[in-house]
């Protein structure tokens, strides 16, 4: 790197974010557009997990691609130009990943954000970092902002902060402070009553962090472009007097305003421990008071009290103003950041129209709600399935018996054997080796108009012939005339003489618990002309629910008839179908893979194959 050892952060600094942090980089690329730099500050993701990817950010209004390396190694050797780790592992495997970065030499410094990380093993970073001459910061902070040149994670803020603080272009003014928070105050206060931060670091608040405020200082204080200092101190821990001693022995000579934070702390009876792990006095000298009246003494300038703080740091800046050791630069305009769009929408800037339209559930709020109903309701009221789907599929309630039916016709329907045209498609694709999905989908593609999916068909058919006057006879007749099979009627195995009990149940249910069943009543009749041509012409389980369901949608009174008419056209009935016989298909996917299952091939003495009518094949083009 060409940057001196008082700089890590120059507006060329690349770096590399430990962690998946899309919001932290994006906030990183915002800050960069803003101070007006070419490349962004990061350069890539290190992530061990899920793969080498590639993911989208913003620059500015265009967008810009970043990868995702899952070892330090790639990153590194892929991007030579990055020095700084942005590191966002948990405290868990901080070490280990710290540890491994430490072990690159073009890696100069590492923020590590995470907070709880064992003193042990900051203290074992921090030793292993001083050997390799490792800049950290932290751990437990946001890190730290160059004002016009990087900014490290999250620190600084949102971009309306970072705008205001005006810290998309340097200030004179270097200051560390242990607090993130309190960094942001800092960053606000230098921008009104100073030209604003030219760097701010907070070194976090651990009782070992692994560099301190005089790291810092002294960085500044080597630094000709850092005008003036500003340590932002508090209650706890011995690191304030480094400084006062540093600036004693006249290793620290720019001006340097100071305060530390928790002068309230001898309001209290007892020893108090503030937010963060390091401040709690154990001594007086660790005592808010001592370190200001100890920095007081050494030609700080401290305020009186923190809400004076303002007032000292004007003072000195125009004093360095008037000796022309600052001079003030003309103010410029950043490029606009465009607001993201979900921050914009949530202040009610913007509108636009929904892509989609749902109005059956909602996962948003505290607690999922189906059709308006929270989840926790559906159970306390015991609406068991047919409740759920009344919910779902009707956006209603629907009556007890109305439900009860529901979940009748999806435990009727669940299997019919392995040899029918669904089971046996999912059973051979199971038997290919397909998954639970593959096998249920190849199962579920045979349901149509001559196998479970005759339902809708059969209600738009029966309803409209009775609808229209026809007679059952004259309905079977204009039928044939038609070349039309009537859907509902038929089966391959059942008959009058092998009557379907599926079907006796749902009828005998019905005659029970509907209000009205007269078009069940009308496709029974349609029955007796059908069977008295074929015994195995008989209202079949398709045609049986089909026809009920018309009814209960008609007469249960909790529908329209438009919405009831509505309901057969649109595939809800066979929905009831599928929905009830992918149970069966599950089960026999489940039982061939338990049964081991192998590869099925037909027998071909089972297949009739005749070329005779084939044509004879045209040659193409011209003969060898
Ligand atoms: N004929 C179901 O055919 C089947 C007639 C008809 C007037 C009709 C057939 C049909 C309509 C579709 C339907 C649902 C293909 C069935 C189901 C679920 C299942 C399945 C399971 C389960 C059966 C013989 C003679 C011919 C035909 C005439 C036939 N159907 N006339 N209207 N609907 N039905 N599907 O037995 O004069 O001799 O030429 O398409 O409702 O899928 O268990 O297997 O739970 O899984 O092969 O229950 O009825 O009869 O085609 O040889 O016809 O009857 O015109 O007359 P078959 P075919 P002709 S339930």
């Amino acid at each position: 790197s060409q940057r001196p050892s008082y700089r890590p952060f120059d507006a060329n600094t690349r770096s590399f974010v430990y962690g998946l942090q899309p919001r932290a980089i994006q906030g990183m690329l915002d800050f960069d557009y803003s101070c007006g730099r070419k490349t962004p500050s990061v350069a890539a993701m290190i992530y061990p997990f899920g793969g080498h990817h590639i993911q989208k950010f913003y620059w500015g209004t265009k967008e810009t691609l970043l990868p995702v390396y899952t070892s330090v190694e790639e990153a590194v050797r892929k991007h030579p130009d990055a020095d700084v780790v942005v590191n966002f592992a948990s405290s868990r495997s901080v070490y280990s990943s710290t540890t491994e970065i430490l072990s690159f030499p073009q890696i100069k410094c590492i923020a590590i954000i995470a907070e709880g990380v064992p003193e042990r093993h900051a203290r074992e970073i921090l030793y292993q970092a001083q050997q390799k001459d490792v800049l950290i910061i932290g751990p437990a902070t946001v890190g730290g902002i160059k004002a016009g040149c990087f900014k490290i994670g999250n620190s600084g803020g949102m971009m309306d902060n970072i705008i205001a603080s005006k810290l998309y272009r340097p200030g004179s003014v270097g200051y560390v402070s242990k607090s993130g928070g309190m960094s942001n105050e800092l960053n606000n206060m230098l921008s009104l009553y100073t030209n604003g931060t030219y760097e701010g670091i907070a070194i976090g608040g651990d009782r070992y962090p692994g560099t301190t405020f005089i790291d810092h200082l002294l960085r500044y204080e080597a630094d000709p472009e850092c005008k003036m200092l500003v340590l932002l101190g508090e209650v706890g821990g011995v690191e304030e007097y480094r400084v006062i001693e540093a600036v004693k022995s006249g290793k620290i000579k720019k001006p340097i305003v100071a305060w530390a934070i928790g002068t309230c702390a001898k309001m209290f009876t007892t020893e108090v421990q503030f937010g963060h792990a390091g401040s709690m006095a154990n001594s007086n000298l660790e005592t808010a008071d001592a370190k200001n009246a100890a920095m007081r003494a050494a030609g700080f300038l401290v305020p009186d009290t923190f809400e004076d703080l303002p007032t000292v740091l004007t003072g000195l800046y125009n004093d360095l103003v008037s000796k022309g050791v600052i001079v003030p630069q003309v103010e410029r305009d950043p490029p606009v950041i465009p607001m993201d769009y979900k921050w914009a929408q949530d202040l009610g800037l913007i509108r636009k129209p929904a892509a989609f339209i749902s109005t059956i559930s909602d996962e948003r709020g505290q607690e999922l709600l189906y059709a308006g109903m929270r989840i926790s309701d559906v159970f306390k009221e015991d609406i068991g399935l047919g409740g759920v789907v009344s919910l779902l599929w009707f956006k209603r309630r629907l009556p007890q018996w109305a439900a009860k039916f529901i979940e009748m016709v999806l435990m009727l329907t669940a299997d019919h054997g392995p040899a029918v045209s669904g089971a046996m498609n999912t059973i051979i694709a199971t038997r290919a080796g397909k998954d639970l999905i593959s096998s249920l989908a190849s199962g579920l593609l045979t349901i149509g108009s001559r196998f479970g999916g005759a339902l809708d068909e059969a209600a738009s058919m029966f309803s409209t012939a009775r609808d229209t006057g026809l007679t059952p006879r004259e309905f079977v007749d204009q039928s044939r005339k038609a070349n039309k099979l009537i859907s509902g009627i038929g089966h391959k195995i059942k008959s009058v003489n092998n009557p379907d009990l599926r079907v006796e149940l749902v009828k005998e249910y019905v005659r029970k618990h509907f209000p009205s069943h007269s078009l069940l009543d009308y496709a029974l009749a349609v029955e007796k002309v059908t069977t008295s041509k074929k015994d195995t012409l008989i209202l079949n389980v398709d045609g049986c629910i089909a026809v009920c369901f018309v009814d209960l949608l008609r007469d249960s009174g909790a529908f329209t008839r438009e919405e009831a008419d509505e309901y057969t056209k649109i595939g809800t009935l066979n929905g009831l179908f599928v929905l009830g016989r992918s149970i069966g298909f599950i089960g026999h996917h489940l039982d061939q893979k338990r049964l081991k299952a192998p590869l099925y091939r037909h027998p071909a003495d089972d297949i009739f194959i005749n070329m005779a009518d084939v044509a004879q094949p045209r040659v193409l083009g011209r003969m060898a």
